[in-house]
């Protein structure tokens, strides 16, 4: 029988704010960056849920920024790459300086790092801007955008590398100064998720290099439009991964020590992070399942391997349920269901945020699995039905996450205490019932086969589907309180960050979950990486190998479009 911890981690101890010295100055202008493209993209998406109710607000705002599909590729850029990646990089930077215990290896680097991103934002946003780049955030070819868009990718890209270049030598030296320990499990997680990202993105940065920044530039005629789709799902499906296990992340090794418990499981949280190495990436052709020219057989081993990597996330929903549960119990909860109530949902933002994107997260994850099955495809691919799949995923679980991460993360790196904890409360409830309503409106005028990317406002057939309109109604008014509850959280986090500094009230340190069985039974083959890279590399080979030379070999090029 293994022992049980007699107590539960202390939620806010840990070795106090001079950790975080070094590192704290870039890691907040990562988060500071994301918080402006999360307000600039949010409101875009204001207006695009409004056309779905033919509600267009595009005509009053000055030049190109009226423009709709201007609009919506800026909205996808900055809030699906954009804001997401530059969160993640100041989030995951931390979860190792926390984890490791000691600062980033190389503080030049980060700023270097800082330096790139900005660099890639501002080359991407630009030609938005100026609707040179208004090919929507997935930049399918034929659609041609400026030189600037792909080089500011590319740039973006490289700043996620350089961090997890970073993460890596920050734990080979830490490893130096203790051999034979296992890593913690904060920086396995992140360290994962850098391994991950690292694999997904070469083909990424491949359809950049070698296809689209030479056409765009007229160093090649044409494309291989097929081929760069493919590439771009090779990285996309698993980009989704980027952004979800970062909130894993703080569900797993934080969120039991805010609630005043601990990890249900140690090695199940590992496991759960090194399956995503090596089954995030051989997937990415369920986005292509209605493509013509991808042979069958490859999409349906990227169909199974689909169903295999919802595994670690059915294995998610029961490990970090019960770590939720274990600590509602420590806290009073009675009952098969009654313990629910011990949580703080009305008192602490931070955990409130994160049960409910959880909740929220649960049905995303059963919309996903409609996706992915081969027919059921059919019905809603390229409907609203698959932009509410989205949003319930990385708008309102991942988002609603990391908002409530910054509930304690904007105050720790600020040493200032968060302003507005009631209103706090407010916004992560009005953040999920106003994802929750737009989603909810979103599948239900996908069923009734409106399709995606399509401006409203301008579509003569709407009046033709009855379903529409009450389904568009119910999509702009959660778009509308979305609105609103975006608008609180930059209030409260702006008065949180230029507040009077007091780092007495401010939090002391990250929050840690310690495990709840003592000592953690964690095997050695749960503390590598390397071997779950190489398993994750082999399958991803052996999944997209033939897919891409068949498509590379076999297809027509075809010229550059700027259809606005
Ligand atoms: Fe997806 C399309 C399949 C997960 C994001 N997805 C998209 C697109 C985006 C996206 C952005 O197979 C659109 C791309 C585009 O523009 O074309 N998706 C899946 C599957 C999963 C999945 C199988 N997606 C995500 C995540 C995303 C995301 C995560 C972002 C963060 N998706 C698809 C497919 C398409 C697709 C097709 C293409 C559709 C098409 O036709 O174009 C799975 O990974 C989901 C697994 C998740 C679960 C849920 C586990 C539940 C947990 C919570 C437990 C908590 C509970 C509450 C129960 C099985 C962990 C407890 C409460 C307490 C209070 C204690
Ligand atoms: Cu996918």
């Amino acid at each position: 029988m293994r022992r049980l911890q007699p107590e539960p981690a202390e939620p806010a101890g840990g070795p106090g704010a001079e950790l975080y010295a070094q590192d704290r100055g870039h890691i907040q202008a990562f988060i500071y960056i994301s918080f402006i493209l999360l307000a600039v993209g949010g409101v875009y998406g204001t207006l695009q849920a409004l056309d779905k109710a033919q509600v267009d607000l595009y005509p009053y705002l000055p030049g190109f920024l009226s423009l709709y599909y201007t609009g919506l590729t800026f909205h996808g850029v900055a809030l699906a790459l954009l804001f997401t990646g530059t969160f993640i990089i100041g989030f995951l930077s931390l979860a190792i300086v926390h984890g490791l215990k000691r600062p980033l290896a190389d503080r030049g680097l980060a700023w270097a790092t800082l330096t790139v991103a900005v660099a890639g934002v501002l080359a991407m946003v630009v030609p938005i801007f100026r609707n040179q780049a208004t090919v929507l955030f997935t930049f399918y070819a034929p659609l041609k955008a400026h030189p600037g868009f792909y080089a500011g990718l590319v740039l973006v890209a490289l700043a996620t590398w350089m961090a997890a270049l970073n993460a890596w030598q920050t734990w080979r030296t830490w490893k130096q100064d203790h051999p034979g320990e296992r890593t913690p499990l904060m920086a396995l997680a992140a360290l994962a998720t850098w391994a991950m990202w690292f694999l997904a993105s070469l083909g990424l940065a491949t359809a950049l290099l070698v296809y689209l920044l030479p056409w765009s530039l007229g160093e090649r005629e044409t494309v291989n439009h097929l081929l760069t789709r493919a590439l771009f799902w090779f990285t996309g499906h698993p980009l989704v991964y980027f952004w979800l296990l970062p909130a894993y992340l703080s569900w797993y090794t934080m969120l039991p020590a805010q609630i005043g418990g601990r990890l249900f499981s140690e090695s199940l949280a590992r496991l759960v992070f090194l399956l995503f190495v090596v089954l995030a990436v051989p997937t990415g052709l369920h986005h292509m399942y209605t493509d013509p020219g991808v042979e069958h057989s490859s999409k349906v081993v990227h169909g199974v391997m689909t169903y295999a990597v919802i595994f670690p996330s059915l294995v998610t929903a029961f490990t970090v349920v019960a770590s939720v549960e274990e600590g509602a119990r420590r806290r009073g909860g009675r009952g098969y269901v009654g313990w629910l109530l011990a949580l703080p949902w009305l008192s602490d933002p931070s955990v409130a945020g994160q049960l409910l994107a959880m909740l929220i997260f649960a049905t995303g994850g059963i919309t996903g699995l409609i996706n992915s099955s081969l027919n059921m495809n059919l019905v809603v691919h390229n409907t609203m039905w698959v932009v509410g799949h989205l949003h319930t995923q990385v708008a309102a679980a991942v988002t609603l996450t990391f908002m409530a991460v910054s509930y304690w993360l904007v105050p720790l790196l600020r040493g200032r205490p968060l302003w507005g904890r009631r209103w706090a409360v407010v916004q992560v409830w009005s953040w999920f019932f106003g994802s929750a309503i737009m989603a909810r409106g979103m599948h239900w005028m996908g069923l009734a086969s409106a399709p995606r990317r399509t401006y409203m406002s301008f579509a003569p057939y709407y009046g033709a589907f009855a379903e529409w309109n009450w389904a568009g109604i119910m999509t702009a008014s959660g778009g509308v309180i979305l609105f609103f509850a975006g608008a609180l959280f930059f209030m409260i986090m702006a008065r949180t960050a230029l507040g009077k500094p007091n780092p007495a009230e401010a939090p002391q340190s990250v929050p840690e979950a310690g495990p709840l069985h003592d000592p953690p039974p964690t095997p050695r083959w749960l503390d590598r990486i390397t071997p779950w890279f190489v398993l994750g590399a082999a399958l991803a080979a052996i999944a997209w190998g033939w897919p891409l030379v068949r498509i590379a070999t076999r297809y027509a090029e075809m010229p550059g479009f700027q259809l606005w």
